[in-house]
């Protein structure tokens, strides 16, 4: 007979607490850790809280009211009110939030707008670009082709004469802005009356910047053309990993098209704890946004400022290195992006290595990507980024020991492990608390 061999007692039981003490050991490595991926961020407590509630267990299909399966009141009353938060933060009529994560998000607008064979704008991933645009990522798996905008690599963002001419040129049909390393606003509005001549719909990937539009402090994508955004929640909008996507005021048949692309296109159910989750967050950036939007964005300009003075290749140095949470930094001098990362990881601080404009392998990139959403979640401003920068001085052109670095890093995060810009605030951002309690047997 087939089958599982026995485990032997207490084998399985073993494993079970192993694996709760390896993601204990994570939480309180991060606690004193100096975070710096520009896609992660902290959850508040009430957001985390219902996480681990029953709507994990449930199946909700369709649109509230209009559900295959009985039992959905609750989840219909919490989805209402996620989407009338979502149309008030953003200030627009369609909201839907039943994409799970944001590359689902950008299929689901890809299944909506373009068919196979169609030709799509966007940018390189050397320019930055999330690999939903790439040939193994999303425009492949809908089978269609990109177009790449023009480049300006002094100023990191689309060279717009010259994408004008590209598009009007070829044509495509949809337009994607928005990055992965996102410095700067997207020139959608410069190149809406391009759009509107070839006749291509304008797509806008928030997740990066979703906080800082939030909060009013970055570009305004719906009022400048684009017809639809596609987004993840847990970047600079501090939510839960989810998915959402925004029409400013779309016709009758945009909305159709988005809602079955969303379901049953990329989704059957969708994550009702952690869409119950976004509600939270939605709920509290409207309240707490601004503030959080402000220093998440004066924090990375503080830290690139400071990388800058010391000698670090920081990128666009003549247009104030970003206007949002993220920087570039060029650190082929210091080994290049992947020892550079490595190294930094050793003694405490997390980045991760990069592509940046001009790299050849996308194996060995010659930049960082930092960013200061989570940092700025737990209360640091513009006097720690400073000490921030000094560590990388320390390890990376000081000859300072990782373990030296560590200590100093350790010291300067310990006092700041209590979520800010939330309901509860001042909880502990990394603890959680165990459920049950007792070892498993
Ligand atoms: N891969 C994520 C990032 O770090 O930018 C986006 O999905």
């Amino acid at each position: 007979m087939g089958g599982t061999a026995a485990p032997t007692p207490g084998e399985m039981a073993g494993i079970v607490q192993q694996i709760r003490q390896t993601v204990r050991h994570h939480s309180t490595r991060f606690e004193v850790a100096i975070p710096l991926i520009a896609s992660e961020n902290l959850l508040s407590p009430y957001a985390k809280e219902l996480l681990i509630s029953d709507f994990h267990s449930r199946y909700a299909e369709g649109l509230p009211g209009e559900r295959y399966y009985e039992g959905n009141e609750d989840v219909d009353r919490v989805e209402n009110v996620c989407l009338g938060l979502a149309r008030r933060l953003f200030r627009c009529s369609f909201a839907d939030v039943r994409p799970i994560s944001g590359t689902v998000a950008n299929l689901a607008v890809l299944k909506a707008f373009a068919e196979p064979g169609d030709l799509v704008g966007t940018n390189r991933l050397a320019n930055g670009a999330h690999i939903s645009s790439a040939s193994f990522g999303a425009f492949g798996l809908r089978g269609v082709k990109p177009v790449y905008y023009a480049w300006d690599e002094e100023r990191m963002t689309i060279d717009v004469a010259k994408t004008r001419e590209i598009l009007k040129a070829v044509r495509p049909k949809l337009c994607l802005f928005g990055l992965s390393v996102f410095l700067f606003p997207q020139p959608i509005e410069e190149l809406r009356s391009t759009l509107e001549e070839i006749g291509a719909k304008g797509w806008y990937d928030a997740a990066h910047v979703l906080g800082l539009i939030a909060g009013g402090q970055f570009q305004d994508p719906l009022r400048e053309g684009a017809t639809v955004i596609s987004a993840s929640t847990h970047k600079t909008l501090p939510g839960p990993q989810h998915g959402i996507l925004l029409g400013g005021a779309p016709d009758e048949e945009t909305v159709r098209r988005l809602q079955s692309a969303a379901f049953p296109g990329v989704t059957s159910n969708h994550h009702l704890h952690t869409m119950a989750a976004l509600a939270v967050s939605l709920a509290e950036h409207i309240e707490f946004g601004r503030d959080y939007a402000r220093q998440t964005i004066a924090n990375a300009q503080a830290l690139a400022q400071a990388l800058y003075e010391r000698g670090f290749e920081v990128l666009a140095p003549k247009l104030g290195f970003t206007r949002s949470h993220t920087i570039a930094v060029r650190v082929a001098r210091e080994g290049g992006g992947e020892t550079v990362a490595h190294r930094l990881a050793d003694a405490g601080i997390i980045t991760n290595k990069n592509l940046l404009p001009g790299d050849a392998s996308p194996k060995h990139p010659q930049g960082i990507r930092l960013g200061t959403p989570e940092l700025t979640r737990v209360g640091m401003t513009e006097k720690e980024m400073v000490r921030v920068a000094e560590l990388f001085e320390m390890l990376l052109h000081q000859g300072r020991s990782t373990g030296e670095v560590r200590e100093a890093a350790t010291a300067l995060k310990s006092p700041f492990t209590t979520i800010r810009y939330c309901f509860g605030a001042g909880e502990s951002a990394y603890r959680y608390y165990d459920l049950v309690g007792r070892d498993p047997s």
